[in-house]
């Protein structure tokens, strides 16, 4: 398999760590996105979307959407239930983190990280500390009481959910308010076979 992916990505990070913990030997492509090249007409045959991740299979198939080629590499192992709520429920999280925390969380460390901070952006990430704390009350509630997100074992809703919550502080979230989350990390982290953000 071969995947299209950018090293600082929690997107392209959540395909990686679900590879090496199903122990599936993949080619990584690096594409510096900052330079423009998901843009390139090479690329947008692939994805017209012009975004990573996207995985190749053996057979030449193109897959984007990170959280669909998690629910795609995931089907018939542990980390996606076999029970139909069950699986419901992973995709009602895998929104979630599309929807509420991904465009919140991950944009304002990718703006703070890479991007120069222009006056607009400043006043918009505001807004999205906001948002992005609000994502974090909804995640920090669930997880008082429950050690992972669906069906009290570690899965791909964990994997999606995990990618740009630990690296939040990157994008000026302090997690010290959300002690849930913190212990949540630390068993994310604790997994078999789990692999850091900065492995490629
Ligand atoms: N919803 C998509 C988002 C993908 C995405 O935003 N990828 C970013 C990197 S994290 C990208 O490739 N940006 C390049 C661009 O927009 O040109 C997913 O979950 O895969």
């Amino acid at each position: 398999m071969r995947l299209y992916d950018y090293l600082p990505s929690g997107n392209g990070y959540k395909v990686r760590l679900l590879l090496t913990h199903l122990g599936i030997p993949f080619e990584r492509v690096e594409l510096d996105i900052v330079a423009g090249a998901t843009r390139t007409p090479e690329y947008l045959a692939i994805n017209p979307n012009g975004r990573i991740p996207v995985l190749e299979t053996d057979e030449g198939i193109h897959l984007a959407e990170s959280n669909a080629i998690l629910f795609f590499l995931a089907d018939g192992t542990p980390f996606l239930p076999a029970r139909s709520l069950d699986r419901a429920r992973v995709l009602q999280w895998m929104f979630f983190e599309q929807y509420n925390h991904e465009p919140n969380i991950a944009t304002s460390r990718h703006w703070i990280q890479h991007l120069e901070l222009t006056d607009e952006r400043r006043a918009r990430l505001e807004e999205k500390h906001e948002l992005g704390h609000d994502a974090l009350r909804v995640m920090e509630a669930h997880l008082s009481s429950n050690e992972f997100f669906v069906a009290r074992r570690y899965t791909i809703a964990d994997i999606a959910l995990f990618a740009y919550t630990h690296v939040a502080p990157e994008g000026g979230f302090d997690l010290a308010p959300y002690p849930a989350i913190r212990a949540w990390i630390e068993r994310v982290a604790s997994q078999p076979r789990h692999i850091p953000i900065t492995e490629g």
